[in-house]
Parts: structure tokens; C-alpha cells; sequence
């Protein structure tokens, strides 16, 4: 516990800075809402926006001195120093890139809120033991290169960082050479080991965020601790055809790739219904070759996000993908490639604790509940003690520019990390 003669952690926590901040970042990449006075963000990971709102964020901590240092990956830290600056660092934060049509909270609350936390801690003269860092990870969302959450998958050798060097973006962009252009760009800026694969593990770590679900905002709870993540798997889908005239070649000759592509999907769905409507089955991006009104198209490109929090429906349905596809297609071909596989993951039941006991120690209503969007720090689990801090958000809504969270809810979500960080960083 804190030195309990020292003003409470939270207490320098302001609504009105953090509100002030969360809206002055989402300007970069801004982009329309549906509502008056509303609006949402594109910030794909490694582009100018996303540069340009590392460059607020820095600025923002130099102010209040903390140390900044990026690693290969790109992944960005904010280093609070502790009395003893030997000690593993307590580790927060969360991402700043966002979907497409993203919103004004994911992700970057809870780099924000971060900021808030150490800076309350600091504001209200509490000196910690340890060291606290705030992390920005790089491609969280997987919008811009497939798949998501590569800084934290890298940063934990969950997966080895050349992995993803020839994956392409719409525009046909290699991560590897995005990467070396952001890097860069952001050569002045200190270098440090990649993670634990060339560091030292984190202490503990903590990961503020919207629920992104309608759970808290229908059941009026003001704080989540969140019990853990459901199981992702992505994959990369080629259906390959043959390009035909559509006024002379008959039916029966063609090898029509959009066609057989809507039988794959149809299939997959057969295989993906649940009554009980836990299981989650998503085809969201499809690209379909020479995309001409009157030829046969002849490659047809979509992606599968498929997630369940049992890992034997995980494993069981997402094995059986590649064989539904293949016992679909009428005469085409296929390359099935699978290109992210997270089980499911359970936070530590000492950090759920310590962020019921922040949320009681404020007067703030909790409840435990878990998480069906997946985030870095499920990366986090296995080097870590790790939990998550959920704040409700309006109608559950996320991945659009309504996303909405109220000034209030984002202050009680910075109070709680900051109570939270302040009792980890004495230990
Ligand atoms: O897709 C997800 O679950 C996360 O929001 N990127
Ligand atoms: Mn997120
Ligand atoms: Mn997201």
C-alpha cells in the first residue's frame, strides 16, 4: 500500500486535462461523425497521423519529464523514474492506432489515461519504488497489416519480430519497409532492447479501455475488472478463378472466383452458427480481381476474424475452416493462410483484486466481466501478473465514429490505474 501520510494517488486526477487531451488527439486523422459535435479517427499504425499523434503524446510527457525511448518494433515508452530505478517497471498503456472508421477512445484512453495516472502521481508528490513505464504499442488493430497487435506480440516473443516482414497493406506497402520509414522518421528519438526478448520483463501490467461492449454503461457499473480474453484467430483467404468475358464465356466453363467465394462464405457460416450466440464470425474485408462489371473475376481476396472463449471451439471450428472451404468451391482454387491465433487468456487474480480494491478504496460500483475484443495485453499474460481496467462506453459501441466515452467515466478509469499503479509500484 502507498505511504498512507501521502495525498491520495488519485487525487490530482483532472476530468478536465484528460478530456481536454483525449479530444485535442482526436483531431489527428479526424474524420466525420454522425452526431452534432461528434466525429471519429482514421490513425492507421505507421502513417503521417499516427506519427504526428506520437509527437503530441511526447511532447505532452516531456513536459512533465518522463523519459521517452522507442524500440524496433516501434513500440513507444514513457518512463516515470522510481527511488530505486533497478527494479522491473510497473507497465500501462495501450494503443494509438485505430480501425478505419475508428472512434475517439479506443486504444488511446488508455495511453492517455496513463498519462493522467503518472502525472496525477507526480502532482501529488507520491515518489514510487518503482519505476513506471507507459506504452504505446505499435499495430494494435491489424486495419492497415494483418494481424493485430504485432508490437506486444513482438515485445513478448510470442512471435519473432521478422514475422510479418512481407506482409502488404491495401496499397501494396511492406510492413518491413513502413516500419524502416517510421523508424526513421523517429531516429531522434532513444532506442532501447526490444521486451523481455532483449530486456527485462515488466513488473506487473495494466491496460486502461473502453468495454466496447454494453455491459457496465446497461448495468450502471462505473468500473470493469476484467476477468480476461476470449480466443482470436485470423485468416487470409484466396479464392482462384479465371477471368472470362461476361457476354460470350458460358456458366458451365467458368471458373468464377466471386462465385465460388460466396459458397466458401455460405459454408463457413453453416459451420459457424451457435444458438447461443457466444461465438464470433466475421468477414469483414474482401477484395475482389479485376473487379470489372462484365469479366469473370478470377481472384477474390477476404479475411475471417473468428473468436470464442472456449478453446476447444477455438481449435475444433477453426480447424475445421480450410476443409468447409475446399468442400465448397465448384471450380476454383484456394490459398488458405492463418495469420493470428491468440487463445484465450485469464488476467492475474491478484491485479482483478487490486482493481476492485482501487474502485472500492474510490467509492466507485465494479464488476468482473470479460473481454471480447482482444488487446495487447494478452501478449502481456504470460511474462506478467496483467489486468485490464474497463470504462463503459455509449451503447457498447466501437470501430465507428460514435464511439463515445462520458469525461467522468474516463477520470474514474484514470483514478482507479492510478491507485492501482501507485500500490503495484510500491511493491
Ligand atoms: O479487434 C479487436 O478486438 C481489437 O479491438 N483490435
Ligand atoms: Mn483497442
Ligand atoms: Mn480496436
Amino acid at each position: 500500500m502507498p505511504d498512507t501520510h501521502a495525498p491520495h494517488p488519485a487525487a490530482a486526477v483532472s476530468e478536465s486535462r484528460l478530456w481536454d487531451r483525449l479530444m485535442e488527439m482526436a483531431r489527428i486523422g479526424a474524420i466525420p461523425g454522425a452526431r452534432e459535435g461528434e466525429w471519429g479517427v482514421n490513425r492507421p499504425c505507421l502513417s503521417p497521423e499516427d506519427r504526428q499523434a506520437r509527437r503530441l503524446l511526447i511532447g505532452w510527457a516531456e513536459a512533465i519529464g518522463l523519459a521517452v525511448s522507442i524500440d524496433r518494433l516501434g513500440n513507444l515508452f514513457l518512463r516515470h523514474e522510481g527511488s530505486d530505478p533497478t527494479l522491473a517497471p510497473v507497465l500501462t498503456g495501450s494503443h494509438m492506432d485505430s480501425q478505419p472508421k475508428g472512434g475517439r477512445f479506443d486504444g488511446i484512453y488508455g495511453v492517455i489515461a496513463a498519462l493522467e495516472a503518472v502525472q496525477a502521481l507526480r502532482e501529488a508528490g507520491l515518489s514510487t519504488r518503482r519505476p513506471i513505464e507507459i506504452v504505446a504499442w505499435t499495430n494494435e488493430e491489424g486495419g492497415r497489416f494483418a494481424p493485430g497487435c504485432m508490437g506486444s506480440m513482438a515485445y513478448s516473443g510470442f512471435a519473432p519480430p521478422d514475422t510479418w516482414d512481407d506482409i502488404r497493406d491495401s496499397a501494396g506497402i511492406r510492413w518491413a519497409d513502413a516500419l524502416a520509414q517510421h523508424l526513421a522518421e523517429e531516429a531522434d528519438l532513444p532506442r532501447r532492447p526490444l521486451g523481455v526478448v532483449e530486456g527485462v520483463a515488466p513488473f506487473a501490467y495494466l491496460e486502461a479501455h473502453i468495454e466496447q461492449g454494453p455491459v457496465l454503461e446497461r448495468q450502471g457499473i462505473e468500473i470493469g475488472a476484467v476477468t480476461g480474453i476470449q480466443g482470436s484467430r485470423w485468416f487470409s483467404v484466396e479464392i482462384l478463378g479465371r477471368s472470362d468475358h461476361a457476354g460470350t464465356c458460358p456458366l458451365s466453363l467458368r471458373q468464377d472466383a466471386l462465385q465460388d467465394a460466396i459458397r466458401a462464405i455460405t459454408a463457413l457460416n453453416a459451420l459457424m452458427q451457435d444458438p447461443t450466440d457466444v461465438l464470433r464470425f466475421t468477414v469483414g474485408r474482401m477484395e475482389v480481381f479485376p473487379n470489372a462489371s462484365n469479366s469473370v473475376a478470377d481472384l477474390v481476396r477476404f479475411s475471417i476474424d473468428f473468436r470464442h472463449p472456449d478453446d476447444r471451439v477455438l481449435q475444433a471450428r477453426g480447424n475445421a475452416i480450410e476443409g468447409v472451404i475446399q468442400a465448397a468451391l465448384k471450380s476454383c482454387d484456394y490459398r488458405l493462410e492463418e495469420r493470428f491465433h491468440a487463445r484465450p487468456a485469464t488476467f492475474d487474480a491478484g491485479i482483478i483484486a487490486t482493481i476492485e480494491g482501487a474502485a472500492t478504496a474510490l467509492g466507485l460500483s465494479h464488476m468482473r466481466l470479460p473481454s471480447g475484443a482482444f488487446h495487447d495485453a494478452q501478449f502481456l499474460v504470460p511474462i506478467c501478473p496483467t489486468g485490464m481496467i474497463f470504462i463503459p462506453c455509449r451503447g457498447g459501441i466501437s470501430h465507428n465514429p460514435a464511439e463515445y466515452a462520458e469525461p467522468a467515466h474516463c477520470a474514474n478509469g484514470a483514478r482507479v490505474l492510478a491507485q492501482a499503479l501507485a500500490e503495484l509500484a510500491a511493491r
